[in-house]
């Protein structure tokens, strides 16, 4: 009996440590390896350990210490970089400062690997 309450105790004691670091993945709008740079930019931020946005699925996959920084707050710091995500949107103004190929709600798309493609569209 002894045995299994120690056991308990220590199983709720990594469940609390497990806990502190969350992942989590959502859909954040973009175009191009640009786009990439800004997310990940703006996600350089106390709390977050990693974050990866994939160009391709559009995913941005974010581990972050629960303690530090809300998963409202992430998404709160990606539409202020100027990019939507299934929460919240970017406001017209931060919308409007991004770069031209960058303008994903106006179908814009870089061509090549978007990485240094950086020429102005009309
Ligand atoms: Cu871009």
């Amino acid at each position: 009996m002894k045995h299994l309450l120690l056991f308990t105790f220590l199983a709720t004691g990594l469940l609390a440590t497990a806990q502190k670091k969350a992942e989590i993945a959502f859909q954040v709008s973009g175009v191009c390896g640009m786009c990439e740079d800004r997310i990940e930019r703006a996600l350089d931020v106390p709390g977050v350990i990693m974050a990866d946005w994939d160009v391709e699925s559009k995913k941005l996959t974010i581990a972050y210490k629960t303690k530090k920084i809300t998963e409202k707050a992430i998404h709160q710091l990606v539409a202020d970089a100027g990019h939507d995500t299934d929460q919240i949107k970017a406001t017209d103004e931060v919308y409007a400062n991004i770069h031209g190929c960058c303008k994903y709600r106006d179908g814009a798309s870089c061509s090549g690997d978007g990485q240094h493609n950086h020429e102005e569209h009309d």
